[in-house]
């Protein structure tokens, strides 16, 4: 596409006489403009940067996972040092980078998206920011002391000061606590904006997907973290303050501590998934050049997901003592997850179907996402079985299922955002390319590292555990595994290249690269500091595809009597 076309300045559109933009503050320069900025869009960079940065260092921890256990009863680690890093990649993987991310995203393209300036409370989203970067600085610098080594559940009575004397586990405290609270101010921002301050015309059923999807996970975190944050408040005061309730052995309860963390870590999931069904049903009406299909039904289907994925908590805890009734709610609850997150498959399928498909390298990415997503769905049934659950219960069958779901699934799908935002963020393109090498690399290493994972579980090796002998074929599906992470960690650096190459010398974007549908391409690229000059009126669920006709019946209007069509008129 000639660099010129893609540049064109948008043509004025007639202002709505009451949002024209009165104060344009100039942009700040220097990094301390960065430390002190409360601007939605410099915090959302910041936020997209570090938590990558922690992806980096999350992979790398997976990846030594991964070398140790390439070969039987390998010594390459000490026990102590892989009970770290697992404990370490879950936890960062978890809070330091999916947590962040869909922050870092929703923070720059909510306000866009929805026609607003900036979010409700600027100052406070610094904050939950600057809570985040806090949590994990002092989650890293347990490094120096003794990082923890109960895993990214800790559960008591291991994280007890009985089993972990040391502080690690206190580090572990204030990363949920510090990164929480951050996340709960991140989520009251991110409602009170999308309540007060849409664009006129904005109303419920015309909000952006991926708005429906920040806006319940807002929700969803605003209901949850308050519950881990009291589990591991009574773990800390349990470890330093003489209570018990996590000892058997004083009347305390170590399932409390499960169905308090729980009660948290399922929506979690849901925390760190839905933002990237919001991507992919942004992405599959620009690429399939066709209107998303069943609007109101994704919509819905969103909400549904959170309010049952809210209620399933305990198929996590089949393992544990509970009578037969509850063991049976909690797995028709989670089949009935299944319905709303069906709807989505479909509607999603429907929307490609006949469409008359760009296989852009944002697409190819959601494509990837809908097939390994699904994969990892179907295995979700399986788990939430109890009675197959009671064979697959901490084996790696549930680490190859829930990697499916947030790599195969959550991470491809932000991949295919950063392809599909870049242009938006920076001003130019990422190489299609490099982008396509990328994709297939990370495909591949994806059903390559965690497929096989099933059958090592289904061999009956645990989770967790540094070393095993090379019986049933375990070695070789883990040396499979191994070699396949690589892939992934290969296809995943290409990406990095990309963005580091095109950052100086891509090609230049101008507001509206790939004549998408929301707000966020009405602007410039990257937007000004006050994001719209004017903030048009919204008059359907794709404003700038309105927005576009519009321009071209100007445009029209303008054309001199006698000229193309005009003359057979
Ligand atoms: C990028 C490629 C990734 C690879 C190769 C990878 C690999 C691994 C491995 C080998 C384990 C240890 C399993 C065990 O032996 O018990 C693990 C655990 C885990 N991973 Fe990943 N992972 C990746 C990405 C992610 C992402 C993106 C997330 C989440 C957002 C994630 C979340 C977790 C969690 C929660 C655990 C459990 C830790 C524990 O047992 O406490 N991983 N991963
Ligand atoms: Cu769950």
């Amino acid at each position: 596409m000639a660099t010129e076309q893609i540049a064109a300045p948008l043509p004025r559109i007639a202002p709505v006489p009451e949002i024209v933009a009165h104060d344009v503050r100039p942009e700040q320069r220097g990094w301390i403009s960065w430390l002190t900025t409360t601007d939605h869009k410099r915090i959302g960079i910041m936020y997209l940067v570090a938590s990558f940065g922690f992806f980096i260092v999350g992979g790398i921890e997976a990846l030594l996972i991964r070398l140790q256990l390439a070969q039987a009863d390998n010594t390459l680690l000490s026990p102590q040092v892989f009970n770290a890093l697992f404990t370490m990649h879950g936890s960062t993987m978890v809070f330091l980078f999916m947590m962040p991310l869909a922050a870092g995203l929703g923070n720059y393209l909510i306000p866009l998206m929805i026609g607003a300036r900036d979010m409700a409370f600027p100052r406070l989203n610094a904050l939950s920011f600057w809570l985040f970067i806090a949590g994990g600085t002092v989650f890293y610098g347990s490094l120096l002391f003794s990082p923890p080594e109960c895993g990214w559940t800790c559960y008591a009575p291991m994280s007890e000061t009985a089993f972990s004397p040391t502080n690690g586990v206190d580090a572990w405290i204030f990363l949920i606590h510090l990164t929480g609270i951050g996340s709960a101010i991140g989520a009251i921002n991110f409602i009170v904006t999308v309540a007060n301050m849409r664009a006129p015309g904005m109303g419920w059923g015309r909000l952006p997907l991926f708005v429906w999807t920040m806006l319940t996970i807002a929700v969803l975190l605003a209901i949850s973290l308050p519950v881990v944050a009291t589990g591991v408040t009574l773990l800390l005061t349990d470890r330093h303050f003489g209570t018990h309730f996590y000892d058997p052995s004083n009347g305390g309860s170590p399932i409390l501590f499960q169905h308090l963390f729980w009660f948290f870590g399922h929506p979690e999931v849901y925390i760190l998934v839905l933002p990237a069904f919001g991507i992919i049903s942004e992405v599959l009406p620009v690429f399939a050049r066709k209107p998303i299909f069943g609007y109101k039904a994704i919509a819905a289907s969103t909400l549904a997901i959170a309010f049952i994925g809210s209620l399933v908590w305990a198929h996590h805890m089949f393992a544990t003592p509970s009578p037969y009734f509850v063991l049976m709610f909690f797995m028709l609850g989670s089949y009935l997850v299944a319905v709303p997150t069906g709807v989505k498959i479909f509607n999603w399928v429907f929307t490609l179907w006949r469409g008359s498909i760009e296989f852009r390298v944002p697409l190819l990415f959601a494509a990837g996402f809908l097939v390994s997503f699904l994969n990892g769905g179907i295995t979700g049934i399986f788990v939430a079985t109890f009675p197959v659950d009671w064979q697959l219960h901490d084996t790696y069958f549930v680490v190859a299922h829930f990697h499916y779901v947030l790599v195969g699934g959550a991470l491809m799908g932000f991949f295919a955002g950063i392809y599909y935002w870049f242009p938006k963020f920076t001003g130019r393109m990422l190489s299609e390319g490099l982008g396509k090498i990328s994709f297939w690399l990370m495909l591949v290493g994806i059903w390559v590292t965690f497929l096989i994972q099933h059958s090592a579980g289904l061999s009956g090796m645990p989770r967790r555990i540094y070393e095993y002998p090379d019986i049933n074929n375990l070695e070789l599906y883990n040396l499979i595994s191994t070699i396949g992470s690589f892939i992934l960690a290969l296809g995943i650096l290409v990406t990095i290249v990309n963005i580091m190459r095109s950052l100086r010398a891509g090609t230049v974007a101008g507001p509206d690269p790939w004549k998408a549908n929301t707000l966020e391409w009405f602007t410039q690229s990257p937007p000004p500091v006050n994001n719209f000059d004017v903030i048009p009126r919204v008059r359907s669920v794709e404003p700038m595809k309105d927005i576009r006709r519009e321009i071209e019946r100007q445009s029209r209007e303008r054309e001199p009597v006698g000229v193309g069509a005009r003359a057979d008129a």
